[in-house]
């Protein structure tokens, strides 16, 4: 989010958002120029609509259902409830047609209900994560409510073109009268009309700040730093990455288990191939997490129970967030990236480390179920389901002959090049300005 902050000061638009603490009241606050309106929300509302109704329920849904969503309708009512103050709250501070920009899944219901109460406001929804196939959205007690929420959007944007297929054929089977358009006119945008208002539906892939990475990772500086992490880490020839939000989607597990059959097998060898773990601590309320938390320690320990050598783990493990400056030089160490979920919207790890491979030499090994293999087709795809595939693949990146490394990697990165987070932002926004009441 921190990457729209250009995009908003230039618009000279505001933010309206929770503060990420429990409590307070709503205030104004001005930050660098730029006006910020937050929402309180109570610890009730925190447990319920947040770590509820959003991580618990949604999430897990969201993403494939790999874990067992919960379904409780106190949750429920939470989400209907701060949703509604969000609408009421942004009702408020909005000029005269506004173009209003609403993120994510934690507020889905926002759109109609702004609408409701300002129909000259633009109003758009992006949806960062997937939205799940009509089998899976079916079990949501809520289901037509979240997408009758949605529908209030002008524009409704999702990462891939699939999660855009999925949420129209959601609600054609959910709402009565549901009309897409038929033929489709434009190459990725659908306008579904509903009650008299039409949305246009379709994927806006988001992207990173490459420069923000691309050139600090290429200064002299990063490179000292990354020839040091290497000797720090026993000069190994080759050091496999990880960096993730510690979240049971991203694979982080399997990906462990495989390395560790790797080194089993004698595929790998501990004295020249080490991997670093780099986990976000996040959603810590929520049991799912923990479990998962517990699982991943487990494996680590297990593995360099087996394979470590005395002062040289051959798994680094780092349960914390790095700042941006020591997360870049790992990138520029980092030989083999592994980005294995299950299933994401996009990752965005995937990008920076490819925005920070200066000299072009890594291997990225990405999940066939991120919104990324759609646009990083040079990495090594994989199917983190399938345990012997995940081991190939890493063996595979390994082994990778120089040239064949800077082929691919050479062809990821003009990729990204051409489109970077703002030209994201301004390609929804333009989209947005066409669209809605005050066109
Ligand atoms: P996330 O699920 O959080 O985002 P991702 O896209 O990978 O996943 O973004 C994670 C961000 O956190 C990256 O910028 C990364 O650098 C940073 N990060 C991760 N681990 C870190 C660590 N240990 N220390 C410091 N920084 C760390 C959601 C969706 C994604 C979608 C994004 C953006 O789930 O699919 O790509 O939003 O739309």
């Amino acid at each position: 989010m921190r990457a729209l902050l250009p995009t908003i000061r230039e618009t000279g638009g505001s933010w309206v958002g929770w503060t990420g603490q429990p409590g307070g009241v709503d205030e104004d606050i001005d930050l660098d120029g730029i006006a910020l309106h937050s929402l309180a929300l109570s610890d009730e509302e925190l447990h319920r609509y947040y770590e509820g109704m959003s991580n618990d329920t949604l999430w897990p849904l969201y993403h494939d259902a790999i874990r067992e969503s919960a379904y409780h309708g106190d949750d429920w009512d939470a989400y209907r409830l701060v949703n509604q103050r969000f609408a009421e709250r942004v009702a408020e501070i909005a000029p005269e047609g506004a173009a209003v920009w609403i993120h994510d899944y934690h507020l889905q219901l926002v759109p109609t209900a702004l609408r409701e109460l300002r129909d000259d406001v633009r109003i758009g929804f992006f949806n960062h994560i997937p939205f799940p196939p009509l089998e899976l959205f079916r079990r949501l007690p809520w289901r037509a409510e979240i997408v009758e929420g949605l529908l209030g959007a002008d524009v409704i944007g999702f990462q891939r073109a699939s999660d855009a297929t999925n949420m129209i054929a959601a609600a054609t089977d959910l709402l009565e009268g549901v009309e897409p358009d038929e033929p489709v006119v434009t190459d990725h945008l659908v306008g579904v009309g509903y009650r008299g208002h039409r949305s246009l539906v379709g994927a806006f892939p988001i992207s990173i700040d490459v420069a923000e990475i691309e050139e600090p990772a290429g200064g002299r500086a990063a490179r000292r730093q990354a020839i040091d992490i290497r000797a720090r880490l026993g000069s190994p020839e080759v050091i496999l990455l990880g960096v993730d939000r510690l979240d049971y989607t991203k694979g982080i597990g399997p990906r462990l288990r495989a390395f560790g059959q790797l080194l089993d097998d004698g595929r790998l060898d501990p004295e020249r191939h080490v991997l670093v773990q780099v986990a976000t601590p996040t959603r810590e309320g929520v049991e799912h997490y923990q479990d998962e938390r517990r699982e991943i320690e487990q494996i680590v320990g297990e593995i360099n129970g087996r394979h470590a050598r005395l002062g040289f783990p051959v798994i680094h493990y780092l349960y914390r967030t790095l700042p941006l400056e020591e997360l870049i030089p790992l990138y520029r160490a980092g030989d083999v990236m592994l980005v294995t979920p299950y299933r994401d919207g996009m990752n965005l790890v995937a990008k920076e480390y490819v925005a920070a491979n200066a000299d072009g030499d890594g291997v990225l090994v990405l999940s066939e179920f991120t919104g990324a293999a759609d646009e990083l087709r040079e990495a090594l795809l994989v199917n983190p389901h399938d345990p012997v595939a995940l081991q190939d693949a890493i063996a595979q990146a390994v082994e990778m002959p120089r040239q064949e490394r800077g082929e691919r990697m050479r062809a990821m990165r003009a990729t990204i090049a051409g489109s970077t987070v703002t030209d994201w932002a301004r390609s929804f926004l333009a989209v947005l300005d066409t669209e809605g009441p005050a066109a």
